[in-house]
């Protein structure tokens, strides 16, 4: 017989608690397990939602100084890392998660998107692989690798960073990772455009006061409000995202409203 509890928590979730496995290979373990000590994901972590295991390649290493870097053919400044004690450390992770995409994370990579973490999180389980130096060797990316990723367009000092964004990602899409007030904002109608402004108390800071809408307690004006907020922002921050996404005719109104009313103030 299931128990109030099991019910009440299916009832509430809508769906089967899962656990998601997560392997990082990385010469900086104690770095990537920071992840795992605050906030959401340091809650799913608790909670059993999260496994997170992390392998550094320098334990698999068999030389006296333990090395892990390597130096590039053709020459030239910067070194790559050593590729037999990677190949040891991945046969390792490969052994107990076997059937894992593994996702090296690099400037070569593509640009990561949120559908990319969806897509990995329904998944259940990933492998991270985290360059440092200048990279790996080009047969362990054609061999090994399933997919490569980047944060973006600028450079940091290795894939930790990168894999560290990724599991708070993916981690916040779990079910019942979020909280009840957390989870609440993402079924908003905001989904694709950038969020409306938001205000807490002092109703007057230095002279700048709240918005009268959101102080009359009419909750169709506010929501009303917060989305035009969210669509002319969109509009004047990221063009971009606003083009990828389908307005329905009272979305397009009010946005027509915003820019009207910015123009009409730009006037003056
Ligand atoms: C000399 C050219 N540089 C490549 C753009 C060298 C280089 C810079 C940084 C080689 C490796 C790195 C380390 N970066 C990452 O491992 C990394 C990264 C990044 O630098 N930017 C955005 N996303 C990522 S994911 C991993």
């Amino acid at each position: 017989m299931k128990s109030i509890l099991s019910e009440s928590v299916w009832w509430l979730t809508g769906c089967p608690i899962i656990k998601m496995r997560i392997d990082v290979i990385t010469l900086f373990p104690q770095f990537v397990q920071q992840v795992i000590s605050c906030g959401v994901v340091g809650r799913a972590a608790e909670q059993g939602l999260l496994e997170l295991h992390c392998w550094n390649p320098r334990e698999y290493t068999a030389d006296r100084h333990r090395t892990v870097d390597d130096r590039p053919y053709g020459g030239g400044p910067g070194m790559l890392m050593k590729v037999e004690p990677l190949q040891d450390a991945i046969g390792a992770v490969r052994a107990k998660n076997p059937n894992a995409r593994l996702v090296y994370l690099s400037p070569q990579g593509r640009l990561l998107k949120q559908r990319m973490l969806a897509d990995q999180a329904a998944l259940g389980t990933v492998i991270f692989l985290c360059g440092r130096y200048e990279g790996i060797d080009e047969r362990l990316i054609e061999q090994e690798v399933d997919e490569e990723w980047s944060l973006g367009d600028y450079v940091i000092s290795g894939g930790e960073l990168a894999a560290m964004v990724c599991i708070d990602a993916m981690t916040r899409l779990l079910p019942g990772a979020l909280g009840d007030d957390e989870s609440a904002q993402q079924d908003s109608f905001s989904e694709g455009l950038l969020d409306c402004p938001h205000y807490t108390r002092p109703e007057d800071y230095r002279g700048d006061c709240v918005p009268a809408v959101l102080m009359n307690g009419n909750h169709r004006d506010i929501n009303a409000w917060r989305e035009k907020q969210a669509l002319g922002r969109t509009w004047q921050r990221r063009p971009d995202l606003l083009e990828a996404t389908r307005l329905d005719d009272r979305q397009q109104e009010l946005l027509d409203e915003y820019i009207a009313e910015f123009e009409r103030t730009r006037k003056r």
